[in-house]
Order: C-alpha cells, then sequence, then structure tokens
C-alpha cells in the first residue's frame, strides 16, 4: 500500500530527489487559461458567466451572489455546524490578532528617522475552492487574516454549484455571513482569478487574490500576479511525520490516512528511526483505509509515489530529510517531541507530539490551514496577517542631518557614475558638498 525507502546507513547526496512529489502541470495549463484572462479583460462579466457555464454547467444571471441566498444559507446552517465554525472563528481570530504589526520608527541619526508603517492592501479577493473540495474552515482561514490586517474591502468567489441553482456551495455562503462577508461571487477557476485582476462590471478589481485552488486557479495566479498580488500557487495537501519507537502506529496512521483524503495526488510521508514502528503502520493502514469513508482515494494518494516511509538510522537524519523535504505539515512523534520540533527548518506548520494532529490545525487549533505546499516552505510561510499587509518605509530627514550624509552619498553616487544622484543633494546646499559633521 506505502512504498518504503531505507536511508539508514548514509543518507543520498540531494534528498529532494529521494523524495518524489506530484507533479501538477501549471505550464501546460497557461495557454488555454490566457484565452479565459483575456476573454474577461475584453467582455467582463458577461464573459464570466458564460465561463461559468461552459466549465460549471450552469447558467448564471449575474456573478454576485444576493444576499438574501446568503441570509437564507445562515439561516438554514445546521446549528452544530454553527457552533463549531463559531468556536474555529473565535480561536483563528485570537491567534492573529496577535499577528497585528506595530508600527516602528529608528532614529538613524540625530534628526534623521525612518519610520516602517504597516498599511493594508485596499482590496482583496478571496478564492474558495468548490466541487469535490468544498470547505467552509478554507473561507475562516482567509478571511480572518485580512481582516485583522484591516483589509477595507474583501470579496469571496467560490465555483457556482449546479446542484445550488448556480450558487457557491451553502455552507460557503453561510461561513460568509458568519464572518461579516456580505460580498461574494458564484465563479470559479482562472475566471474567477481574472474576475478579481481586471475588474468586471460586477465586480471591482482587487489588489490582491488568495486561497487555494486547482490546477487553472494556480495557472492563472502565475499569468495574473503583478497585475494582482497573490499569496502563493496550493499544491496538493502534504502530511510529513517524523517519528521514533515511542509512536503510537495507530495515531500515525490515521494522521497520514487524514491528509490522504483530499486528493489521489496528497502526498503521506513517514520518516521514522523505528523499522518496528515503520511495520506496525504499514500493518495498521489497510484497515483503517478500507473503514473510511474515501477509502479509494486514500489508497491511490498512499501508494501514489508521491507518499512512503523513509528509514533513517537517527532522529538528526531524520531531521535532515524533513529539512529537505520542506512539507506543508510535518508532525513529531518523537520521545521530547518539543525539543525536536524546535530544531525544524523547514515547514509550513509543525505540529508538537500525540495531541497535536494536522487536522486539528485544519478546523480549531487557531493556526492557519492556508501553508506553503511543494517545497515552497524553504522559502515561504503560511497565510496570515503579515500576507496582507505592506511595509512602507518612510524617510524624514532634517536639513542638517541631510548634510551629514550628502558627502557620502556623493561618493556611492559617483562609485555607481550616477553624479546626478549627488547632484539632487548638492542642489539644496547651492550645489556644494557640504562639510560633514559626522566623524
Ligand atoms: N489540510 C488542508 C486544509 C483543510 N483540511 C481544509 C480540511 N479542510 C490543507 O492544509
Ligand atoms: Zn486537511
Amino acid at each position: 500500500m506505502i512504498s518504503r525507502i531505507d536511508m539508514r546507513g548514509s543518507l543520498p547526496e540531494d534528498l529532494r530527489d529521494v523524495l518524489p512529489r506530484a507533479e501538477l502541470d501549471v505550464e501546460a495549463a497557461l495557454e488555454k487559461v490566457r484565452l479565459i484572462c483575456d476573454d474577461v479583460r475584453h467582455r467582463g462579466a458577461a464573459a464570466v458567466r458564460e465561463l461559468t457555464a461552459r466549465f460549471d454547467g450552469v447558467e448564471i444571471a449575474t456573478t454576485r451572489v444576493p444576499a438574501e441566498a446568503i441570509e437564507r444559507a445562515l439561516a438554514e446552517l445546521d446549528p452544530k455546524v454553527r457552533a463549531a465554525l463559531e468556536e474555529s472563528i473565535r480561536r483563528t481570530r485570537l491567534v492573529h490578532r496577535d499577528q497585528r504589526r506595530t508600527e516602528t520608527t529608528t532614529q538613524v541619526v540625530p534628526g534623521g528617522t525612518v519610520t516602517e508603517r504597516w498599511v493594508p492592501v485596499d482590496r482583496v479577493g478571496l478564492y474558495v475552492p468548490g466541487g469535490r473540495a468544498v470547505y467552509p474552515s478554507s473561507v475562516v482561514m482567509n478571511v480572518v487574516p485580512a481582516q485583522e490586517a484591516g483589509v477595507g474591502s474583501l470579496a469571496v468567489t467560490s465555483p457556482a454549484q449546479k446542484a445550488f441553482g448556480g450558487l457557491p456551495h451553502p455552507t460557503i455562503l453561510a461561513a460568509c455571513a458568519l464572518l461579516g462577508v456580505d460580498e461574494v461571487y458564484s465563479v470559479g477557476g482562472a475566471q474567477a482569478v481574472a474576475m478579481f485582476a481586471y475588474g468586471t462590471d460586477e465586480c471591482p478589481p482587487a489588489t490582491m487574490v488568495t486561497g487555494p485552488g486547482n490546477i487553472w486557479v494556480a495557472a492563472a495566479k502565475r499569468l495574473l500576479k503583478g497585475r494582482i498580488g497573490i499569496d502563493s500557487e496550493a499544491g496538493p495537501t502534504e502530511i510529513a511525520i517524523l517519528a521514533d519507537e515511542t509512536a503510537d502506529p495507530v495515531h500515525v496512521a490515521a494522521d497520514l490516512i487524514s491528509q490522504a483524503e483530499h486528493d489521489t495526488i496528497a502526498a503521506a510521508v513517514l520518516v521514522t528511526t523505528s523499522p518496528e514502528l515503520a511495520d506496525a503502520v504499514e500493518k495498521e493502514l489497510p484497515g483503517q483505509v478500507s473503514a473510511t469513508k474515501h477509502s479509494e482515494r486514500i489508497a491511490e494518494a498512499l501508494g501514489g509515489r508521491q507518499s512512503g516511509i523513509v528509514l533513517v538510522s537517527s532522529i538528526d537524519d531524520g531531521l535532515k530529510v524533513v529539512d529537505a523535504y520542506a512539507a506543508e505539515h510535518l508532525e513529531i512523534h518523537t520521545a521530547d517531541a518539543a525539543a525536536v520540533a524546535a530544531r525544524v527548518r523547514n515547514a509550513g506548520a509543525v505540529f508538537v507530539g500525540a495531541y497535536a494532529p494536522v487536522s486539528l490545525g485544519d478546523y480549531l487549533a487557531g493556526s492557519n490551514h492556508v501553508l506553503p505546499t511543494g517545497g515552497c516552505a524553504c522559502h515561504s510561510s503560511g497565510l496570515s496577517v503579515q500576507s496582507f499587509l505592506r511595509g512602507i518605509h518612510v524617510v524624514d530627514y532634517t536639513r542638517e542631518a541631510l548634510a551629514d550624509a550628502a558627502a557620502h552619498v556623493s561618493v556611492l553616487a559617483d562609485a555607481e557614475d550616477l553624479p546626478a544622484h549627488g547632484a539632487a543633494i548638492r542642489a539644496r546646499f547651492d550645489w556644494q558638498v557640504p562639510a560633514t559633521t559626522e566623524t
């Protein structure tokens, strides 16, 4: 069901080659996506509605979801789901509120300061997948950080569902209502990203678009970034688990399965120092898989080349492997898990010990579940308040402070053969380089 790689002895030179990832050929989608984006750019909402009919198989009269539909979805929401979403929102807000940045002012020299102001982007479009993946939790994970960052204008879009008369899934709409978001569109795919990038007669353009989506969404983000800000091109879900002989194979198997449930190309990787644990997990998997609803999808994900059990000879080697893999989610099931977790350098989020499974983080830990995939955790972070802020340096120097810097600026400008840069300073001092008082 799951392949095994033995790295006891010595670790291979380039670990990235040993841990394959599912291929997502975004480049191949670009050509088609370009046509879609151009169409939306030139024909606006009419193009978006036609593309929705073509790709989602449903005619919509307008791309904007009427307020009554959002209110109705909330009224009809299962009270248990409502309570769980409310608690998820509360916890997520607690964590993200603490991420808010404060302005800092540095006095560089007497009379010369640089202030860093944190300014939210003006308007954000949040993409929430539809179809097989109906994730009201992703509404929470996108909306809360944007709100806590102070983004003034916030719109959510999610694919039109034929089964719901061309509206997004009702739990998506209800989650929007709980979060106080009243601007919602029933648009998915590349056309949704284009709608936010260019704006249409039904949707004003946005400054930024965030949120996970399928390959078409990823391709549109790649194509339109620059025109519009993006978070990341989210790829298939990944879980890595670093475990020793103290780990419970039942927990480990359950957690691998939980993320394999997302997609046939989801990745589940166990890195362990214990061959006994590896055997026990392998023994445990088939029973748990066959007992669960999406067993076929999960079996395909676990059996895929992107998943596997890696045997290592020490926790130190295990850390090297998981750092090279840079998983979206990394669980640590070892003795003194917190100390091992503290040594991890590359992961979207780290889950410490037996009682912090990834599925807690997916819904209710308070952490964000929009995380870097495909190894991007070695250079990028998950969605946070920071994703929606820009730091603006405000430079404020007095005449005297500028005079003190002038000689150095002139020298550096000449060294770069940009004499007009130095001249811009001398213009303020009768075209002379003022004498510096600095020693
Ligand atoms: N594990 C997914 C997020 C999610 N799980 C949503 C359940 N619903 C990617 O981090
Ligand atoms: Zn999940």
